[in-house]
């Protein structure tokens, strides 16, 4: 019998207490006959009953019965937002340095490690849209802790398009397909998406992000993560402190470029999802940093912008990351709809020593979440789900609703009673009990915004001013390709207009891609979100503050804490019949000992021989696979390169890595081949001058350094600029 290595004991041989948790839902239906839903043993599950073998189908077959309605209903809503997405299992240890901070014991306990459910999803996508959307990426976290869960329901990018929850419905209404046709899929590229930004100023700084290659990560494990709002930490003593939550990635901060995105999607649009389910499945174990930044209460007034705005960072220059923990996830779901499409998120789910400021978007997400499972989920019990159940004891007099799968026992279900001697009972500070920190709030009632929230292009610029060219340019492409995709003029130049407010050079170059000019004197942005009675000049934007310093942290280039490892990428040996052996043998050992690894594409999808007349398994076939897939390419000489040379599918996926800047390495005798690609035509420039293309001469050591020494630096950049579209 085929083994089913699906099973999920595979990665996570000791079982954490979320694990033993989820074992009682388990069920394994090795050596089990099939039953109907009430247990009875079916025995035959390939026919309905029939009057007569050609007769009509007969109402009493409760068996066909229950097998079609339970199919019937087997699906839910999907999200309203992040409906796409990708999960798996970890744990969360503790570098024990924060208990001045908060008194939550999984931050500061360092013999524990705490389970965790990560699920990374995109935001505007259907359920079964592309990974490789350009879209700005949900990192979920559920900490299983003693206390009680806690949930990060965070992005990819550490800033939001709106500042208060009221705008949000209309934010999604407009990126999500356009109502009359529901066109685009997973795209922000359409008119009512830009239509809301232009009319949106807050969303600039949003859009700088959402525009640059932290859209199109490379993989879900290579991705930062980010609380966004500010929140607070409160110690043993009631102290608060404010808190913006930071995961740094071990492999570092990457993305893919727009043209590969856009092939990655036809070629695989479950890429992200594989990669992350087949390198936990291959023990290469994804790892974050966990980190903070800390600001005193006293200092809540000391920035130029305010704390309590979701569209602005603290600059890491400014009050540096302290890293408190580690994040390793290292188990995939056994079942996707189980766990990873019924996992409910929550940012109100906090335990004691985490609490929420008034940032008026995660104040109003407080109420969403809750409500949009029970319309998802379908009843107020969505906490008895597996994958959903705190591994904390739970006990409340809360009660009944649909499915509900927990027997209460005994006849109280309120409190005070005397029947059960008022259990169960509150908890006291000391014991455990949450309470709410003891903010003082003395306010007139209003529904306004605060003018401390009206800067909104200096961090837009911040964030612009610095990035590497490469990455700037990448923004500027990414505009003209969504505003290209607009339709109404009007549009196009309200957003050249608010752009030119950010970066008088950017808005000239995206105003360059549409064959429009920028307008003169930008029209007054327009701020709508503000209220109808408000005083506008008030919210009027402010002009640049210029007092930034340019940040390297948000530089995915320049980012300090990128190293240049090259764990876990794949390298396309692009091999034919005959293959250079030892060539092949020495450049995939060399991958392999820095964890990296080289995969076989070969003319068919079977064994190809080597020029020894060993037989080597290809991974994949020219014909069904692509560059794109890969992070670099390798091309041994064989026996018969002029086979290599006149194969159509090998020239393109070279072509293709050439233009996305990998580092590509060929054999010294494949000149001709090199000439029929995009190398082969640079004029008066050796194949070996371009940038990231290295010849082998007798497979040296100086190649292999030099290959995976280009491919831990993930792109060969300055090759762009001899690239033209
Ligand atoms: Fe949200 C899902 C992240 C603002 C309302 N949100 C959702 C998910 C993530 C985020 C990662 C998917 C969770 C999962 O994997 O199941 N949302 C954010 C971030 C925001 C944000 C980082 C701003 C900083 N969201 C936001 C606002 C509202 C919502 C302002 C409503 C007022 N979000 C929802 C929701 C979703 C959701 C409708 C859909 C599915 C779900 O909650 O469980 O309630």
């Amino acid at each position: 019998m085929k083994k089913d290595n699906t099973k999920n004991s595979k990665t996570n041989p000791e079982k954490d207490a979320k694990s033993q948790d989820l074992e009682r839902n388990r069920e394994y239906s090795e050596g089990q006959f099939i039953t109907t839903d009430q247990g009875v043993k079916i025995n035959n599950d390939h026919n309905t009953v029939k009057a007569g073998e050609r007769g009509p189908s007969l109402l009493e077959d409760f068996i066909m019965r229950e097998k079609i309605t339970h199919f019937d209903h087997e699906r839910i809503p999907e999200r309203i937002v992040h409906a796409r997405g990708s999960g798996a299992h970890g744990y969360f240890e503790a570098y024990g340095n924060v208990s001045d901070y908060t008194k939550a014991s999984f931050l500061n306990d360092t013999s524990v490690k705490t389970p965790v459910f990560v699920r990374f999803s995109t935001v505007a996508g259907f359920r079964g849209s592309t990974d490789l959307a350009r879209d700005v990426r949900g990192f979920a976290i559920k900490f299983y802790t003693q206390e009680g869960n806690f949930d990060m329901v965070g992005n990819n990018m550490p800033v939001f398009f709106i500042q208060d929850a009221m705008k949000f419905p209309d934010l999604i209404h407009a990126v999500k397909p356009e109502p009359h046709n529901e066109i685009p899929q997973a795209q922000s590229a359409h008119d009512t998406f830009w239509d809301f930004i232009s009319l949106m100023p807050e969303s600039m700084h949003m859009i700088m992000w959402a525009m640059s290659d932290r859209a199109i990560p490379r993989s879900l494990r290579m991705m930062e993560g980010f609380g966004i709002h500010t929140f607070r930490f409160i110690n043993k003593e009631g102290k608060s402190t404010f808190v913006k939550f930071h995961l740094k990635p071990k492999l570092g901060t990457h993305g893919v470029v727009w043209d590969e995105a856009l092939k990655i999607s036809g070629n695989d649009p479950d890429f992200h999802r594989r990669d992350l389910y087949e390198n936990i499945e291959m023990g290469n174990f994804p790892e974050w940093e966990f980190g903070v930044q800390l600001v005193p209460e006293e200092d809540e007034h000391k920035f130029d912008f305010d704390l309590l705005d979701p569209t602005k960072i603290i600059p890491e220059e400014i009050v540096p990351v302290t890293p408190i923990g580690r994040m390793v996830l290292n188990r995939n779901p056994d079942n996707f709809f189980a766990e990873t499409e019924q996992v409910a998120f929550h940012p109100g789910h906090v335990v004691p020593g985490i609490d929420f400021t008034n940032d008026p978007l995660l104040q109003g997400r407080l109420f969403s979440y809750t409500d949009t499972q029970l319309s998802r989920l379908g009843s107020p019990n969505f906490h008895e789900i597996p994958i959903n159940r705190t591994i904390a004891p739970m006990h409340n007099n809360q009660r009944d609703g649909h499915m509900r799968q927990e027997i209460n026992v005994g006849k109280t279900h309120y409190s005070p009673n005397s029947l059960n001697d008022n259990y169960p009972i509150q908890a006291k500070e000391s014991e455990g009990g949450f309470v709410s920190y003891y903010e003082r709030i003395e306010a007139h009632k209003v529904r306004e915004r605060s003018e401390s929230f009206s800067d909104h292009f200096s961090q837009a610029a911040l964030f612009f001013n610095s990035q590497t060219s490469v990455e700037q340019n990448h923004i500027i492409n990414a505009l003209r390709f969504e505003l290209s995709k607009v339709e109404t003029v009007a549009i196009r130049e309200r957003m050249l207009g608010l752009l030119s407010q950010v970066d008088k050079t950017l808005a000239k170059k995206v105003a360059e891609g549409l064959g429009l000019t920028v307008p003169g004197k930008p029209e007054k942005p327009m701020n709508k979100g503000i209220g109808a009675d408000a005083d506008q000049k008030k919210h009027e934007p402010k002009p640049l503050n210029k007092n930034y310093e340019l940040s390297d942290a948000l530089s995915m280039i320049k980012n300090p804490t990128v190293t240049n490892t090259i764990e876990t990428r794949q390298v396309a040996f692009l091999c034919g019949e005959g293959v250079n052996e030892k060539s092949l043998t020495a450049l995939k050992k060399a991958l392999e000992s820095k964890g990296a690894s080289a995969k076989i594409v070969a003319p068919n999808a079977g064994n190809i021989k080597t020029d020894t007349g060993k037989e080597i398994k290809a991974d994949f076939a020219f014909f069904s696979s692509s560059s794109v897939l890969f992070d670099a390419v390798y091309v041994p000489s064989s026996k018969n390169n002029t086979a290599l040379t006149e194969n159509n599918n090998i020239i393109e996926f070279i072509n293709n890595a050439y233009r996305h800047c990998k580092v590509i390495g060929f054999d010294n005798d494949l000149e001709n081949l090199i000439k029929k690609t995009s190398i082969g035509t640079k004029p008066n420039m050796k194949s070996n001058d371009i940038p990231g293309i290295l010849i082998n001469n007798n497979t040296s050591k100086q190649f292999t350094d030099e290959f995976t020494d280009l491919l831990g630096q993930h792109r060969v950049w300055e090759r762009e600029a001899l690239i033209t579209e």
